[in-house]
């Protein structure tokens, strides 16, 4: 069993005094930090909370938030983390499959909340408001690295969630890994305004208390505000996703960004070319990275130095971790197009619950990421195309079959097909084919309305186009291939 010092309470011992996170203009130091954890689990100690059990977690990016999550990895517990734009059905849905024993929440949340009591019932709901005074516990003094710290959910091609299972070793080989490939400086300033319910946003987290590294947190994303932190606060690293990237440049206009700001990292789907070379113009240093939830956040990042000659690669793995392009079995030449398949420490051991789907996935230590890319000459990766059908939207998962599960439930609906379109905003978004019963009669808002009951917003079909029929191979397979033909022109 390998097993580190638990690590807020021993970066608050090494270096108590450096700023561990910066929030609404306060700075909190690690040992400030470390003293508000300790507080916190022990009121969670005294509402029965306890090592062992798993707990979810539906809160915002907030240094409340923060200290939770220290909270409970100091108390010993497994956090669900339950991404805070999902509805309750499907939040209800998350936490019954994690076998999480109750939710840690926020007065932020109530509506949410009390939709979840009513599916959950005799569940218990905690708000980080209303909890008891402390009670006296005992800490989790060394982190054991093949315990589940987290688990998060990730949709999957039949329509239901997996939950990815993320080790303490996982998040600290991420951690080290990302440095190793960015290095540390002792200035750095991460800025995270990615949800911290992703890894995108978790990662920075475990970063700082690994590495000592100031974090300046934001609740939610503001263009104006990034580019300012940059520009004005001393930020010297930012994580974004595309939309974001996008909205960052639209609002800097003819200004630029200060030589301390080193690092755009740009990941969670696909990086348009068109997008690398306006930055290259403008001179901001944008680093391509490939990673998902299975990976604990980056696992491929293009080195600073190959920014220029290699524009539209995600770059080389991480220094832990490998990488291979593989077709029918066999790993593929440079410049072959196959699946791309990773291995390292950082790579989740399996879906909670899910041996089939874990099976499937991960072949003696390699997960099969169902994505599609080539490798160049000297190892370079190139990411073509996204895993089966998934549509990435803002940097968030929509899987087909979800949507499409949702829609055939309405009673005036005989089948549904979905698809991504291109968007300009968002990268792409759902849009949804429709066959009506014999007879029936739906208007479009109506259906989209009952969407919304059970479908987090940005899942929402843009546009329902009602149809005769739904293309269909001879095994009546629907084809999403065919279906995105369509788009074009019908639209
Ligand atoms: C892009 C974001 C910031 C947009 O949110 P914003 O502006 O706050 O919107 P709201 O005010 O909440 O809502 C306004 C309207 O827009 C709709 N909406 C919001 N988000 C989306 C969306 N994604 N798609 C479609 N519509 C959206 C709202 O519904 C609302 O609509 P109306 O007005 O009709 O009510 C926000 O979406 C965001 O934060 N996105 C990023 C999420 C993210 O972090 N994804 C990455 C997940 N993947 C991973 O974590 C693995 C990769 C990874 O780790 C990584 C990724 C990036 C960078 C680094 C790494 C790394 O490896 O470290
Ligand atoms: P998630 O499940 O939210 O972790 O999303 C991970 C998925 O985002 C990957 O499996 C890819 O399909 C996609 N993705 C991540 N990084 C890139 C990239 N650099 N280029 C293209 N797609 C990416
Ligand atoms: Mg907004
Ligand atoms: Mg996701
Ligand atoms: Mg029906």
């Amino acid at each position: 069993e390998e097993k580190l010092p638990n690590w807020l309470e021993n970066r608050a011992h090494l270096s108590p005094d450096r700023p561990a996170i910066e929030f609404e203009g306060r700075t909190y130091t690690f040992l400030e930090l470390h003293t508000l954890t300790g507080k916190m689990a022990g009121k969670l100690a005294n509402t029965g909370v306890k090592a062992g059990e798993s707990c979810a977690v539906l809160l915002r990016n907030h240094i409340d938030s923060v200290v939770v999550i220290h909270a409970l990895f100091y108390l010993g517990v497994k956090i669900v983390m339950l991404n805070n734009k999902l509805t309750a059905k499907e939040l209800s849905w998350q936490i019954e499959d994690s076998e999480a024993v109750r939710l840690i929440s926020e007065d932020s949340f109530s509506e949410k909340l009390s939709d979840i009591r009513d599916i959950l019932t005799d569940f218990q709901v905690l708000l980080k408001e209303e909890l008891p005074e402390e009670g006296t516990t005992e800490f989790l003094h060394e982190f054991n690295l093949e315990d589940t710290a987290t688990i998060m959910y990730t949709s999957g091609t039949t329509g239901n969630p997996k939950g990815v299972i993320q080790t303490f070793g996982n998040h600290w080989w991420s951690a080290v890994g990302s440095m190793l490939n960015l290095g540390l400086r002792e200035e750095d300033s991460w800025y995270c305004a990615v949800p911290i319910f992703h890894i995108s946003g978790l990662s920075i987290l475990m970063k700082s208390v690994i590495y000592g590294m100031k974090v300046v947190l934001v609740e939610k994303f503001d263009e104006r505000e990034a580019n300012r932190s940059i520009q004005e606060n001393g930020v010297t690293i930012i994580s974004v996703v595309t939309t974001m990237l996008n909205r960052m440049l639209h609002d800097l206009g003819k200004t630029s960004y200060p030589e301390t700001f080193r690092c755009m990292l740009l990941g969670g789907g696909p990086a348009p070319v068109h997008l690398l070379e306006v930055c290259k113009g403008k001179g901001i240093p944008v680093y391509q990275t490939y990673g998902m939830t299975e990976t604990s956040s980056q696992i491929v990042t293009l080195a600073p130095e190959y920014s220029m000659t290699k524009i539209g690669s995600a770059g080389k793995p991480l220094f832990p971790s490998q990488l291979r392009i593989v077709k029918d079995g066999k790993t593929c030449e440079p410049g072959v197009a196959g699946e791309i398949v990773v291995s390292g420490p950082n790579v989740t051991k399996g879906y909670f619950k899910r041996l089939d789907a874990t099976q499937q996935a991960i072949t003696e230590g390699w997960l099969y990421t169902g994505d599609l890319g080539y490798l160049d000459e000297e190892g370079f990766l190139y990411v073509l195309d996204r895993r089966s059908d998934l549509i990435i939207s803002g940097g968030e998962n929509v899987y087909p079959a979800e949507i499409e599960n949702v829609l055939s439930k309405h009673p005036a609906v005989f089948e549904a097909g979905v698809t991504g379109t291109d968007d300009e905003k968002w990268g792409q978004v759902p849009l949804a084919f429709v066959v009506l019963h014999q007879g029936a009669e739906l208007k479009e808002t109506e259906l989209l309305k009952y969407c919304g009951d059970s479908l987090a917003a940005y899942k929402i079909p843009r546009n329902v186009i009602f149809c005769e029929d739904l293309p269909r191979n001879g095994a009546s397979k629907l084809l999403r291939r065919e279906l995105k033909k369509r788009v074009g022109k019908q639209r």
